[in-house]
C-alpha cells in the first residue's frame, strides 16, 4: 500500500519547490505577505475553528440528521473515533482521502477527523458516479475513499464498481453507518491533533468541468477560512441561528458561503436535508426553526410553486442564499411577498469569487443582480476577446483575482495555461456586466451545461456514449429548461443510421432508453445522464464544417 502525500506545489514529492510559486493555489509568497498584512490570511486552519467552537458552545446542540442529534461536545467525541478509525486504516498527516457522503453529521465528523489528522479531503458529490471517482483516485495522490455503508441505491452501485481498484491495493475503502457510525473506535488509540501550517493545502474542491473531467481546486486553511469570515460580513448568521443545509455539503456554496463553515464559526447549528426539494425542505423548516437556508433556483421555484406551501410555518426563516445558476428576475421578485424572506442572491465559484447581494440593497437590485464582491480586495476585470478591457456597463468576459482565488489548479498545467493570465487573474467563463460596483451574469463563454447548479462538460457525456459499441457519433448540448435553467440533450448517430431496425448488428436496438441506462451504468454522475436522446443521421455542420451546436440547441 502506498501511502502517499499530497504535496503543496505542483512538484512532485522530493523535488525542489518553485521559489516563484509555492503555495498550493499558486500564490506568490509577495501574495501570501501581502494577503496577512492586510488581515485577510491569519493562520487559522480549519481544526482550530472546530476546536473553539466545541470549547465556546459544549452543550448546545451543533447538528442533526435523521439519525441523530448532537451537541459540540458529542460532535467532537465522534470525531474523535473517526479520527482513530480512519488513521487505523492508514490516513496519515497529508495522505488524501475521497469523501463521498451524503449530508449527515457522519460527513461532519469525516471531515473534521481528517483536518484534526492533517490529512487532505478530495471533495466529491454523492451523486457522482464511479468514473468520477476513478478520475480523482487517478489524478489526485488520494488512496483512501470514505463513504456510506447505509442503504443507498447510487453508492451501492458506486462502490461495487469501484471494488477492482481496492482489490489491486490501490484504494482502501471506509464505509460508514450514519446511525451506528465509527464502529471499533473504543479499542483504537486517538492519534493526537496534527500541527498543520494554515498557508498548506487544506482540500481539494471541485470544478464543474469545462473539459472532459472535473479539475481538482486546491484551497489552503488561510484563504479558505477568510473566504468564510468575509461571507459573514456580508450575511447576518448569527450564534443560535438554525441554518438549513439541503445542497450536498462539499459544494463551496454549501461548505463556506457563508455555509457549514460558517455555522461553526458563529455557533449556529446545522440541520442537514439530503434534498433540497420542498416535500424534504418545508417539515424542517417548521419543525426546526430554520433561521438561514441556501438553495440553488429550481429549489427555489419548487418550493414557490409548491401547492401545500401555506400549511407549513416557514415565520422563523430570515435569509434565503440562492445560487450555483442565474435565478431569474420573476422568480426573485416573488421570494419577500410571497415568503416573508429576504433574498441574497450568491454568485460564487468554488475557484474563489464570491459575490452577494448586500441585505439591505434596494429591490431592483436584489432581484435584477448577482450582487457585489463581498471583499474589498477582490480585483475584477471585464474584458473582450482579446483580454482588452470594456467600458462599465458592457457585457464581457469576467477575470478575477483575490485573497481567495486560486491562481492554478492541482496539477493540470495546459488547463492552467488557457485558466489563468499571466499575472494571475482567473478566467471565470461567465459573461458578464460590471455597472455600479454590482455583477449581472448576461452569459457564458465556456462549454459547460449549468442543470440547475450541477455543472456538466459536454464532453465527459459525449466521452461516455461514444465507448457504446453501436454508437458511430455523439454531440451534447444544454437545452432551454423552465425549472432546471437547462438540460442536456445528447444527439447520437448509431452505427449505420438512425434506423436502428435497419443498422450495423452492434447499434441494431438502440433506443434512448437504453443509452441512458448504459450512460448511468458506465459511471456517470445521476445529474449528468442526458435528459433527451436523440437518435439522428447526421448533425447540422457550421459554415467552416463543425458540427454547430448553436443550432442543436434549437
Ligand atoms: C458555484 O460554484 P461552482 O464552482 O459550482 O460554479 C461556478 C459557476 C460560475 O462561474 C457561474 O458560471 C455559475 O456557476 N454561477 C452562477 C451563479 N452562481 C454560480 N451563474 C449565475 N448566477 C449565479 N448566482 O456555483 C457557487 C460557489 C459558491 C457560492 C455560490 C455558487
Amino acid at each position: 500500500m502506498n501511502h502517499q502525500t499530497v504535496p503543496d506545489a505542483d512538484t512532485e514529492p522530493g523535488s525542489a519547490p518553485d521559489p516563484s510559486t509555492v503555495l498550493a493555489t499558486g500564490a506568490t509568497p509577495e501574495d501570501a505577505a501581502r494577503y496577512r498584512a492586510l488581515g485577510a490570511w491569519t493562520g487559522d486552519t480549519h481544526w482550530k475553528l472546530f476546536r473553539r467552537a466545541v470549547d465556546a458552545w459544549p452543550s448546545e446542540t451543533a447538528a442533526t440528521d435523521r439519525h441523530r442529534t448532537v451537541t459540540w461536545s458529542a460532535l467532537d467525541q465522534g470525531v474523535s473515533r473517526a479520527a482513530a478509525v480512519l488513521s487505523d486504516a492508514g490516513v496519515c498527516r497529508g495522505a488524501g482521502v475521497i469523501v463521498q457522503l451524503p449530508n449527515s453529521v457522519t460527513y461532519l465528523e469525516t471531515v473534521f477527523a481528517l483536518w484534526r489528522l492533517g490529512a487532505v479531503p478530495v471533495f466529491s458529490l454523492p451523486a457522482h458516479g464511479s468514473a468520477e471517482i476513478r478520475h480523482f483516485a487517478a489524478h489526485t495522490p488520494a488512496r483512501f475513499y470514505v463513504s456510506t455503508a447505509t442503504p443507498n441505491r447510487h453508492l451501492t452501485r458506486v462502490h461495487r464498481d469501484l471494488s477492482d481498484l481496492v482489490d489491486a491495493g490501490e484504494l482502501t475503502t471506509v464505509l460508514v453507518d450514519e446511525a451506528t457510525p465509527w464502529a471499533g473506535a473504543a479499542d483504537l488509540p486517538v492519534p493526537d491533533a496534527a500541527d498543520v501550517p494554515a498557508d498548506e493545502l487544506a482540500f481539494l474542491q471541485l470544478s464543474g468541468g469545462t473539459t472532459g473531467v472535473p479539475k481538482q481546486i486546491p484551497r489552503t486553511h488561510d484563504d479558505y477560512l477568510y473566504s468564510v469570515r468575509a461571507s459573514l460580513e456580508v450575511c447576518d448568521l448569527r450564534h443560535g441561528d438554525v441554518l438549513l443545509v439541503a445542497l450536498p455539503a462539499s459544494h463551496n456554496f454549501t461548505m463556506s458561503s457563508p455555509g457549514i463553515l460558517g455555522a461553526v464559526q458563529v455557533g449556529a447549528s446545522i440541520i442537514f436535508a439530503t434534498d433540497p426539494m420542498p416535500t424534504e425542505v418545508l417539515p424542517l423548516i417548521a419543525e426546526h426553526r430554520v433561521t438561514h437556508l441556501a438553495l440553488v433556483p429550481p429549489a427555489l421555484i419548487s418550493l414557490l410553486n409548491f401547492p401545500g406551501r401555506d400549511s407549513y410555518d416557514l415565520s422563523s426563516v430570515r435569509t434565503v442564499w440562492v445560487g450555483g445558476a442565474k435565478l431569474s428576475e420573476a422568480a426573485a421578485r416573488r421570494v419577500r411577498p410571497e415568503l416573508g424572506w429576504t433574498l441574497q442572491q450568491v454568485f460564487g465559484m468554488a475557484e474563489g469569487l464570491v459575490n452577494y447581494t448586500p441585505l439591505d440593497a434596494s429591490v431592483d437590485e436584489i432581484v435584477t443582480t448577482q450582487g457585489r464582491p463581498m471583499s474589498p480586495w477582490d480585483e475584477i476585470r471585464v474584458v473582450d476577446d482579446a483580454d482588452v478591457d470594456v467600458p462599465p456597463g458592457t457585457p464581457g468576459n469576467l477575470l478575477t483575482r483575490g485573497p481567495y482565488t486560486i491562481r492554478r489548479y492541482h496539477r493540470a498545467p495546459e488547463v492552467n495555461a488557457r485558466s489563468f493570465t499571466a499575472d494571475g487573474f482567473y478566467r471565470t467563463g461567465d459573461i458578464v456586466v460590471f455597472r455600479d460596483g454590482t455583477l449581472t451574469v448576461v452569459g457564458r463563454a465556456k462549454d459547460q451545461i449549468n442543470r440547475g447548479g450541477e455543472k456538466i462538460a459536454p464532453e465527459a457525456v459525449e466521452n461516455v456514449l461514444l465507448t457504446h459499441p453501436g454508437v458511430h457519433d455523439v454531440s451534447v448540448v444544454g437545452v432551454p429548461d423552465d425549472l432546471l435553467g437547462e438540460k442536456i440533450r445528447a444527439f447520437v448517430i448509431p452505427r449505420g443510421g438512425s434506423d436502428t431496425a435497419a443498422s450495423d448488428p452492434a447499434a441494431a436496438g438502440l433506443t434512448p432508453t437504453k443509452l441512458r441506462k448504459f450512460a448511468r451504468e458506465a459511471g456517470l454522475s445521476s445529474f449528468a445522464v442526458p435528459d433527451i436522446v436523440d437518435l439522428v443521421d447526421e448533425f447540422p455542420l457550421t459554415g467552416v464544417g463543425k458540427v454547430s451546436k448553436k443550432d442543436q440547441q434549437g
